[in-house]
């Protein structure tokens, strides 16, 4: 099985994705959780994506396509996958689609979240009282919209055409929203 999650900052992809992927028995790979990990490296390259993430800005496609390629061979992930903010830009959907024929492999579906923008905002400034997370305060979140409606919010229609969007309403309590996307993806790919 191999699933995309999409939608806005704050929507709950990266809530949503781990019990998702264990529910379909595969691993979540979330490129947000890879570079948080990468930053805390304190390397050149960390650095380099540290001041870019707390910009709300997005990471170069170049840097973001070599490590998912280089997490995608890895062997838990030969099986299947559910992706969480990846792709973000037109560039990393062409790379997703070499790396899927490179393997003569296809996704089985996307899932696209949606809520209004007032909920997101609360949700992320909520999880920074808790958090504490650089990238979530008012000013970069206002980025992080911009950012997701210029260049990721596009590429639902790509997927959309090629008839593999589902979308769910994220608005509810986790356990809701997660019944939804595992009833909408069964009922999808029996
Ligand atoms: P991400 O880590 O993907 O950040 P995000 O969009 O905020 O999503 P996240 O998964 O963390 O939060 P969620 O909606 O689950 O990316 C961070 C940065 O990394 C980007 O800005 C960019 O710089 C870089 N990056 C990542 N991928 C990239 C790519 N492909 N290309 C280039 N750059 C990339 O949850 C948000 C909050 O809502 C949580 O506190 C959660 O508890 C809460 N919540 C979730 N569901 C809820 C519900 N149903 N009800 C109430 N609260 C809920």
């Amino acid at each position: 099985m191999k699933l995309l999650i999409m939608g806005p900052p704050g929507v709950g992809k990266g809530t949503q994705a781990k019990g998702v992927a264990a529910h379909y028995g595969v691993p979540a790979i979330s490129t947000g959780d890879m570079f948080r990990a990468i930053v805390k490296e304190d390397s050149p390259l960390g650095h380099q994506v540290q001041e870019i993430m707390n910009s709300g800005a997005l990471v170069p496609d170049e840097i973001t396509d070599k490590i998912v390629e280089n997490r995608l061979a890895q062997s838990d992930a030969a099986a299947g996958w559910l992706l969480d903010g990846y792709p973000r830009a037109i560039g990393q959907v062409h790379a997703l689609d070499e790396i899927l024929a490179a393997a003569a492999a296809e996704i089985d579906a996307v899932i696209s979240l949606t809520a209004d923008t007032d909920v997101l905002v609360g949700r992320l400034l909520k999880r920074a009282e808790i958090e504490g997370r650089a990238d979530d305060n008012a000013e970069t979140i206002k980025n992080r919209m911009k950012v997701y409606h210029d260049s990721t919010d596009p590429l639902l229609a790509i997927y959309a055409q090629r008839g593999l969007l589902v979308e769910i309403d994220g608005v509810g309590s986790i356990a809701d929203v997660a019944a939804r996307i595992t009833a909408a993806l069964d009922s999808k790919l029996s």
